[in-house]
């Protein structure tokens, strides 16, 4: 990206938004890098630049934006996550598939320069492999939310090759993060986890003792995101979504950190719906590609990750 260009961030208020709006300012420069959400601007980061407030389902409002702001990128992050689109499946259908048809829309539309659009482990179903779960597996998703993201990774594929549209990709894990509440997901067990430890000293966990899950602490995948939209385009050879692995492990193993360092926090397991979802999704991944075609690697580990998180958070709890 040159200094001429203008980004626009989709759902910048949200657990990924938060603190990709705050690196890619700090990166091209605060009045670059444009933050939209559906909410009134209610916190100081989403304040600190220019901020809009749009329905992204309103293709009409983002592409006036996107011209009267000279947009050339987009990051497309607005989405309803697993837990809460099983509550809602039509409505978490409409609003993460249209939303990104709009995207792309406005993106062919406009000629813009790169779309980043993130996509999860939630594509992966019960047929893949628990461990190492590879960039070709078996994709059959048992949730709404999984089936609109390899629905959307299709779409992603079909505007490259159709239209040599620039949008890259990353299967998130779940993501772990001291300045934004995880929001709706199957995953937030390890946010929240960090907040109940440091309030109350108990957490109890909604995910059963031995579900192991694929993460990444928060600074991880905000420069893997910077990292893959800054690659090379002739090393991009995946136009669907990159896996990308960081950390994995269960309820048990996390809580275990935190008690090394918390030596009174104590855990509990009451299991619900969204034990079913963590059932049905891989336990680990395998990043070989991302790893090849951008040198991608994870810096953090659990215990890195624990010591920094509840570093930050007693800060907040002091
Ligand atoms: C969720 O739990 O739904 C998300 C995800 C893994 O995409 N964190």
């Amino acid at each position: 990206m040159n200094l001429k260009e203008t980004i626009l961030v989709t759902g910048a208020c949200g657990q990924i938004g938060t603190e990709l709006v705050k690196a890619l300012r700090q990166k091209y420069g605060k009045d670059s890098v444009i933050a939209t959400d559906i909410r009134e601007v209610t916190d100081a980061l989403c304040a600190d630049g220019p901020y809009f407030k749009l329905d992204v389902l309103d293709r009409y409002e983002l592409e006036k934006l996107a011209i009267n702001l000279g947009v050339t990128h987009i990051y497309h992050l607005a989405a309803v996550l697993s837990a809460n689109g099983e509550k809602n499946p039509l409505g978490s259908w409409d609003l993460n598939m249209k939303s990104l048809l709009n995207v792309l829309e406005v993106a062919r539309a406009e000629n813009l320069k790169q779309v980043f659009w993130p996509s999860s482990i939630a594509v992966f179903g019960p047929d893949a492999p628990k461990e190492l779960c590879g960039q070709d597996a078996p994709t059959l998703p048992t949730t709404v939310y999984g089936i609109s993201k390899i629905a959307g990774e299709h779409w992603c594929r079909y505007y490259n090759e159709q239209y040599g549209l620039d949008i890259r990709s990353i299967r998130y894990p779940g993501l772990i993060s001291y300045s934004a509440q995880a929001g709706g997901g199957t995953t937030d067990y390890a946010v929240d986890i960090f907040h109940q430890a440091l309030k109350s000293g108990q957490y109890q966990c909604f995910l059963s003792e031995e579900t192991r899950l694929p993460m990444m602490y928060m600074p991880d995948a905000v420069r893997a995101t910077l990292e893959l939209m800054d690659a090379p385009n002739e090393n991009i050879t995946i136009r669907s979504s990159y896996n990308l692995a960081g950390l994995s492990f269960n309820p048990a193993e996390l809580a275990a950190t935190i008690t090394n360092q918390l030596p009174d926090f104590e855990i509990s397991y009451q299991p619900d719906a969204r034990q079913q979802i963590a059932n049905s999704w891989p336990g680990s991944i395998d990043d070989t590609q991302a790893k090849k075609d951008w040198n991608w690697k994870p810096e953090y580990d659990v215990y890195s990750m624990t010591t920094d998180m509840l570093q930050h958070l007693a800060v907040a709890y002091n």
